[in-house]
């Protein structure tokens, strides 16, 4: 039985493995299917990686970035009955604008998924002058409406929370500069209307340790839980062969999510098996989604690995809760609303 809940919904279909026995460095497992989504996936896409899903009516739908033969990434649309067989949609999904016109970004990464209220918000990095976030909406999964582009560029990883705070809509993301970004810290913005952004706050800079000393991330939706928001992340480390990218927790207020209760000083997941420490970039562990049953406190964590892959691993809200207060340090930068 789960001591810390989840706020939210049971969903007791959601893929689940249960523990490995032995000695563990961390709270979340791999899931022994992994990849769950492997090379050339779909004709004229040479991976699928980095992507979210959700579950909807008695299925589950995913917004997947895939990289077309000449490089280009796109959003595909999948659906699937058990959340680990996924069939795609051959074509990239159709955005159109407000009066049903198409309206494509040129490229298009990194999308999530969350839903609010009635509607499923995609968020994801694109060209608006530079990288930036693009916004679309659908209630059904067959017309995609793209909303005006929340911020400036350069910022990548929005993550919208799966309900309002205080009236408002809240979403992190993570201002960058126009390159491959050496730095970056998450920020959260609000909104009345998703259209009209503001109240911007700091929520959390790069660590003081090693492996997210350089720049980190939003990942997951936030998870709403009885201990504050559940934040899992991307923290990156600079090596001397190239940047390496490992998954974080942190939990954030419930009422005033710039302020970081608990974070913790290891990481939650990092590249260690073949397909995380091998592929189109190597060293990658990059979260996007999260299932969890409230019920029992279980948590299926999408991750993608190596560029080239999506993974799953496994968690519950006890233990990965548990393990991020246990490890936990944080700074007076961490604590603070945020605003100056
Ligand atoms: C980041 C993003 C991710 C990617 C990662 C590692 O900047 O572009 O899509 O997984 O780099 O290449």
């Amino acid at each position: 039985m789960s001591h810390i809940k989840i706020i939210g919904s049971a969903l007791p279909n959601i893929p689940w493995q249960e523990p490995p026995t032995g000695a563990r460095n961390t709270p979340l497992w791999r899931c022994s299917q992994n990849p769950v989504i492997g090379r050339n996936p779909l004709k004229g896409i040479a991976r699928i990686f980095n992507s979210a899903v959700v579950p909807y009516e008695d299925a589950f739908f995913g917004v997947f970035r895939g990289e077309q033969t000449n490089g280009v990434p796109g959003i595909y649309l999948g659906k699937s009955r058990d959340a680990l067989h996924w069939e795609f949609e051959s074509n990239q999904i159709q955005f159109v604008d407000e009066t049903g016109r198409l309206f494509m970004p040129k490229y298009a990464y990194d999308p999530r998924l969350v839903q609010v209220e009635d509607t499923y918000y995609i968020m994801w990095c694109q060209d608006f002058y530079g990288a930036a976030i693009g916004l679309a909406k659908t209630v059904d999964f067959k017309t995609f409406v793209r909303i005006e582009n929340p911020y400036l560029p350069f910022n990548r990883n929005a993550v919208l929370f799966p309900r309002k705070i205080g009236g408002s809509y809240v979403m992190l993301s993570r201002p960058s500069d126009s390159g491959h970004t050496p730095f970056g810290d998450i920020f959260l913005s609000e909104s009345p209307d998703l259209e009209f952004w503001g109240r911007h706050r700091h929520v959390m800079g790069r660590g003081s340790e090693w492996w997210e000393s350089l720049k980190i991330g939003g990942g997951a939706a936030p998870i709403e839980t009885s201990e504050g928001w559940l934040l899992l992340y991307h923290g990156v480390a600079g090596t001397c062969n190239g940047y390496v990218y490992s998954i974080g927790g942190a939990i954030l207020d419930i009422d005033h999510p710039s302020v970081v209760k608990y974070r913790c000083q290891t990481y939650l997941l990092t590249p260690e098996e073949w397909y995380e420490e091998r592929g189109f970039v190597p060293n990658v562990t990059f979260p996007c989604a999260v299932l969890c049953d409230a019920d029992t406190g279980r948590i299926a964590v999408y991750y993608g690995a190596a560029d080239s892959y999506v993974c799953l691993a496994f968690t519950t809200v006890d233990e990965v809760v548990g393990y991020i207060k246990e490890n936990s340090v944080v700074t007076p930068e961490d604590t603070e609303i945020g605003r100056r």
